[in-house]
């Protein structure tokens, strides 16, 4: 049976493409400006609140980034719609809808350790059109347009193309990975994932920012990446980053992408994709 729930559409949009260059113009300045503000609030007095449990954390800079990113993007695109992970949701009748992260690795930001990032993303329905992440501690920014590719912007390069690396041996492979909050209680936590892994790859790393997991496969530094239950907001941006430098992209099971309320999802580059599914399989 067709399966109804949207799919990740990487080519169909309808919206003039000549429009995007100057959105993501205008994404950039509000993207660094939001970057001011977290490297301010970063190892400052920060006063954490707990959300959905214990471990899931929000500052007052989430909130504070979020507002920011909201009224600039309202300023400059009255029309479109806005998806928070701080509770915005503005406009949700548009065609055109910003899926934002104030702070993607609010865990690393809170106990002050870097990295962490601001995530937006412009999608028009189940399209990607633009992805931007910004990680401002080190002033690094990636970005892409749908069917334009990927790039990275730092302190060493301008607007380098983004490919994931060609690497083709699990074994000489180094694959990213996250857990859920609530993985104490979960009964599906990943920790029989990892230990797969940890027995056949190079290394796996657990970073703390879904967004920029998926920027650093694009960039070719690590191999693959996967994750359990993550939301619509943490991946909008990077999955549009590491489609367009190359890499394959599915639901853990290896069905088709597609955004919904919680995702689980493999990145990887197109060989190790399939190595790290096989293993997984083994699981079920
Ligand atoms: P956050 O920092 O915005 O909360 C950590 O594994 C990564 O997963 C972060 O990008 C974190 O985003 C994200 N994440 C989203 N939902 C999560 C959840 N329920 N449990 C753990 N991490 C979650
Ligand atoms: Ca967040």
């Amino acid at each position: 049976m067709e399966d109804a729930r949207p799919k990740i559409d990487m080519k169909s949009k309808t919206l003039d493409i000549h429009e995007l260059p100057k959105i993501q113009e205008i994404c950039e300045q509000i993207i660094r400006e939001a970057g001011e503000l977290l490297r301010e609030g970063f190892r400052s007095d920060i006063r954490i609140e707990t959300k959905s449990n214990a471990n899931d954390w929000v500052t007052q800079y989430d909130k504070q980034c979020e507002l920011l990113l909201v009224e600039r993007l309202t300023a400059a695109f009255p029309t479109h719609g806005i998806v928070g992970e701080e509770g915005s949701n503005l406009r949700p009748e548009s065609d055109l809808q910003w899926y934002i992260d104030p702070i993607d690795g609010t865990t690393n930001f809170a106990h002050g350790l870097a990295p962490f990032c601001i995530s937006m993303a412009l999608y028009q329905q189940t399209t990607p059109l633009i992805g931007m992440i910004y990680e401002p501690i080190g002033e690094e920014l990636f970005f892409a347009r749908n069917g334009a590719g990927a790039y990275v912007t730092n302190r060493l390069v301008t607007n380098k193309r983004l490919q994931v690396s060609s690497e083709t041996n699990l074994g000489r492979s180094l694959l990213i990975t996250g857990f859920p909050y609530d993985r104490r209680d979960a009964t599906n936590n990943n920790y029989r994932e990892i230990t797969l892994m940890l027995d056949h790859a190079q290394g796996v790393r657990r970073i703390g920012s879904a967004a920029l997991d998926l920027c650093y496969v694009a960039a070719g530094r690590a191999e693959a990446y996967w994750e359990q239950f993550l939301n619509s907001w943490d991946i909008a941006a990077g999955i549009l980053i590491a489609a367009e430098a190359g890499a394959t992209l599915s639901m853990l099971d290896g069905s088709p992408m597609f955004i919904q309320e919680r995702v689980s999802l493999l990145a990887a580059n197109p060989t190790i994709h399939s190595q790290v599914l096989a293993h997984f399989q083994t699981l079920s």
